[in-house]
C-alpha cells in the first residue's frame, strides 16, 4: 500500500492486521503523516520477525553476534558514547496543571510542549522504517494488565520491547473499541537524506522524554537507550501508570517481587522498593544462606499493586524480561543472574573478549588480559577507564531465570504479605525495623533515602531522598503518591488485610568504615524474620524507629557476626537521628501543602520519640 502524506513524501505500509482497532490504525496513520517514514511495519511478535530484525541489526553494525559456542543466541550492542542512560533532565511530566507534576518533576505546559514536539517530529523518520509495536504490560488478558502501542524507528528498541513485554498480535487483540490503551511515539531523531548512509547507533543531541498524564500518552525523541526508548518500562509502567493507578485505585510501584516459602511450607509474597545501587536485582534473585527457606523471583523492578476482590493486595510484574545493570553481577554476588545470561541475551555497552564473549567489572575477580571496551577500543587491566560502561545492561527474558516462580505470570497476580523499603545507609537506619502500622510504613517509604555513591550526583555520602524509590518515576505529584498509598492502605486495613511494612538496611557501617552486615545470601535471615513476624512467630521490641527483632530471633552468629557488630546494627544514636530528623523536616517542607496530614503526624511522633 502506498499513500501520499504531508504533501511531498510517500510511504509504503504493510496493511494493518485485521486485529487492529480502528483507533490504533487512525493513530498510526497520523503518526506516519507527521514523521514520514519510508515504510511501516506492524510487528506480530513472532520469532521469525525477531530474528529478521536481529539479522538486519547485525548487518547495520548495531549488533555484533557473540561467540555462539560461548553465548548462543546472544549479541552485543555498542551505543553512541553520549547515549548511555536515562536523562532525567530531559524527562517531562506535562500535566495540565503544573501543581500535579509536583516539585520533583520537570514540568512543561502541555500545549506548548505539543507544539515543540510537532516541529521536532515533523519528518523525523525520513529514510527509516516505522515499526508499530503493540504490547501488554502484565499477562495478556489479565484484569491487572494494561496495553500500549509504541511506534519507533529503532529496530533495536523493537527487539528490546519484544523481550521486556508481551509484544505482538496477541497484545494488539486486547485493544477493542471500548478499552483504553497508551500510545507511545518514539524516534531516534536522526532522519536520513536520500542516499545518506546510516550509523550503527543513530540518536540526537536533542532529547525529550515527555509524558502527558491526563492523555496517557508518551513522546520520546533523540535516544535509543533504556528507559528513554523502551517506553513500556519506566515511562508507561511507572510514570503513566502512577497517574492511571491514582484514578483507578491501584498503585504503580518501583518494586521487585518475591515468592518465599518458609520451612513449614507456608507461601508468602513480598514487594520491595530500593533506590538504585542497593542490589535490587541481587535481592530479587536471592539464594538464601538458610536452605530451609525457598526464595523465588516474580519481578526485579516494577510491581503493579491492586486491591483484589478478596480484600487483599495483589501484585503483578507488568514486565516480561529483565533490563539489568551488568557491572557488579558475578558468581559471588548473583549466581542466578550469571546463569540466566548464558544464552539468548542482548548486551549493551559491556566489553568484548578476544574470543567473542562478554565481560564486565565484577563478572570475575581477575579481568581478562585484553578486551575491547564498550567504546570499541583496546583495553587492558592497566587502562584508566572501565571496560564496560557503568550503566551497561543485559536484556533477557524473565523465563530464563532459574529462580522464576511458576506463578510469576499468574493473571490473577499474587497476594502481598509484606512490603519492604530499603536504602543504602552507613548510619542511623537499623538492619531491619517493622512499621507500627500502615501510616508509619508510608512515612518510612516517603522519607526513604540513600547515600550518594557517584560523585556525579553530588557529594559522595550525602543523603539523597528517594521517596518510595520513585523520585524519577512518578507521573503525579509525589505528595499525591503518598496520599494514594494512604488511601489504598486504609481500605485494606478496614478489611484487616493491609500487608505489614518493613524497612531494611544492608549497608550500615561500623566505626572502622566497614559494612557490619555480610549481605547477599545472608539477607535471607532478615527476610525470614520479616515473614516470621507476618506469621506471628517472631517477637519484637519497640524502639523509637519501630519494632526491632528481640535478641535471638535472628541467628547472627551463623552469619559470621559478633555480638558487638550486631548491637551496632541496631544502635539508636539519638543525636545523629535528631540531626537527620531536621533534614527530614526540611525535605517534607519542600513538598509544601501536598504532604498528607498522616505523614506530618508520623514525623511529629518520631521527633517526640527521639526526645
Ligand atoms: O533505563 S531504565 O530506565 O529502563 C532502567 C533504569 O534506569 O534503571
Ligand atoms: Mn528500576
Amino acid at each position: 500500500m502506498t499513500a501520499t502524506v504531508a504533501g511531498h513524501r510517500t510511504y509504503s505500509a504493510n496493511p494493518a492486521p485485521a486485529a487492529a482497532d480502528a483507533r490504533v490504525v487512525a493513530w498510526v496513520e497520523r503518526m506516519a503523516a507527521l514523521t514520514q517514514p519510508d515504510q511501516i511495519v506492524w510487528c506480530d511478535g513472532s520469532d521469525e520477525e525477531r530474528q529478521g530484525l536481529i539479522d538486519g541489526l547485525v548487518e547495520a553494525g548495531t549488533l555484533t553476534q557473540l561467540n555462539q559456542d560461548k553465548r548462543p543466541g546472544s549479541y552485543l550492542a555498542r551505543s553512541h558514547p553520549d547515549d548511555v542512560a536515562r536523562v532525567e533532565s530531559r524527562t517531562f511530566i506535562c500535566s495540565r496543571d503544573e501543581a500535579d507534576a509536583g516539585p520533583t518533576n520537570n514540568w512543561a505546559d502541555p500545549t506548548e510542549m505539543r507544539e515543540t514536539l510537532d516541529d521536532l517530529f515533523d519528518g523525523c523518520m525520513r529514510g527509516r522504517t516505522m515499526y508499530v509495536v503493540p504490547f501488554s504490560m502484565g499477562p495478556v488478558g489479565s484484569p491487572l494488565a494494561r496495553v500500549g502501542v509504541q511506534v519507533t524507528d529503532s529496530p533495536y528498541v523493537v527487539i528490546s520491547t519484544g523481550t521486556m513485554t508481551r509484544m505482538g498480535t496477541q497484545a494488539l487483540r486486547q485493544i477493542t473499541p471500548n478499552n483504553a490503551w497508551v500510545p507511545a511515539v518514539h524516534t531516534v531523531g536522526a532522519p536520513l537524506a536520500p542516499g545518506e548512509e546510516d550509523v550503527a547507533w543513530p540518536c540526537s543531541d536533542t532529547k525529550y522524554i515527555v509524558h502527558y498524564p491526563e492523555d496517557r500518552e508518551i513522546w520520546s525523541y533523540g535516544s535509543a537507550y533504556g528507559g528513554n526508548a523502551i517506553l513500556a518500562k519506566k515511562a508507561f509502567a511507572l510514570r503513566i501508570a502512577s497517574a492511571i493507578g491514582r484514578d483507578e485505585g491501584w498503585i504503580a510501584a518501583h518494586m521487585l517481587l518475591l515468592k518465599v516459602t518458609n520451612p513449614r511450607g507456608r507461601v508468602f509474597h513480598v514487594a520491595a522498593a530500593f533506590p538504585s545501587a542497593c542490589g535490587k536485582t541481587n535481592f530479587a534473585m536471592l539464594q538464601p544462606s538458610i536452605p530451609e527457606w525457598k526464595v523465588e523471583t516474580i519481578g526485579d523492578d516494577i510491581a503493579w499493586l491492586a486491591p483484589g476482590a478478596d480484600g487483599r493486595l495483589r501484585a503483578i510484574n507488568p514486565e516480561a524480561g529483565f533490563f539489568g545493570v551488568a557491572p557488579g553481577t558475578g558468581e559471588d554476588t548473583n549466581p542466578v543472574a550469571v546463569d540466566m545470561l548464558k544464552r539468548d541475551v542482548v548486551f549493551t555497552n559491556v566489553a568484548l573478549t578476544d574470543d567473542g564473549d562478554v565481560w564486565w567489572e565484577g563478572l570475575t575477580e581477575e579481568p581478562p588480559a585484553h578486551l575491547t571496551d564498550w567504546r570499541g577500543n583496546d583495553w587492558t587491566p592497566d587502562s584508566p577507564t572501565p571496560a564496560a560502561h557503568p550503566n551497561s545492561r543485559f536484556t533477557v527474558a524473565a523465563s530464563q531465570c532459574s529462580t522464576i516462580a511458576d506463578t510469576w505470570d499468574d493473571p490473577a497476580g499474587v497476594p502481598i504479605d509484606a512490603i519492604i523499603f530499603g536504602g543504602r545507609r552507613a548510619t542511623n537506619v537499623p538492619l531491619v525495623t517493622e512499621a507500627r502500622d500502615w501510616e508509619h510504613g508510608v512515612y518510612l517509604g516517603a522519607t526513604l533515602a540513600s547515600e550518594r555513591t557517584a560523585a556525579a550526583e553530588g557529594t559522595v555520602g550525602e543523603l539523597r531522598r528517594d521517596p518510595f524509590a520513585m523520585l524519577p518515576f512518578s507521573g503525579t505529584h509525589m505528595g499525591d503518591h503518598w496520599q494514594h498509598w494512604l488511601n489504598v492502605g486504609a481500605d485494606l486495613d478496614r478489611q484487616g488485610e493491609a500487608p505489614a511494612i518493613f524497612q531494611v538496611n544492608w549497608f550500615r557501617k561500623g566505626e572502622d568504615g566497614k559494612f557490619l552486615w555480610p549481605g547477599f545470601a545472608e539477607n535471607a535471615r532478615v527476610l525470614a524474620w520479616i515473614l516470621d513476624r507476618v506469621d506471628g512467630r517472631a517477637s519484637y521490641t519497640d524502639g523509637p524507629l519501630g519494632r526491632m527483632p528481640v535478641d535471638g530471633s535472628i541467628n547472627y552468629s551463623a552469619a559470621g557476626m559478633t555480638r558487638d557488630k550486631w548491637d551496632a546494627l541496631f544502635e539508636v544514636n539519638q543525636e545523629s537521628l535528631q540531626a537527620e530528623a531536621v533534614d527530614t523536616s526540611r525535605f517534607l517542607a519542600s513538598y509544601g501543602d501536598a504532604v498528607p496530614e498522616a505523614v506530618h503526624a508520623q514525623h511529629e511522633e518520631l521527633l517526640k520519640n527521639l526526645n
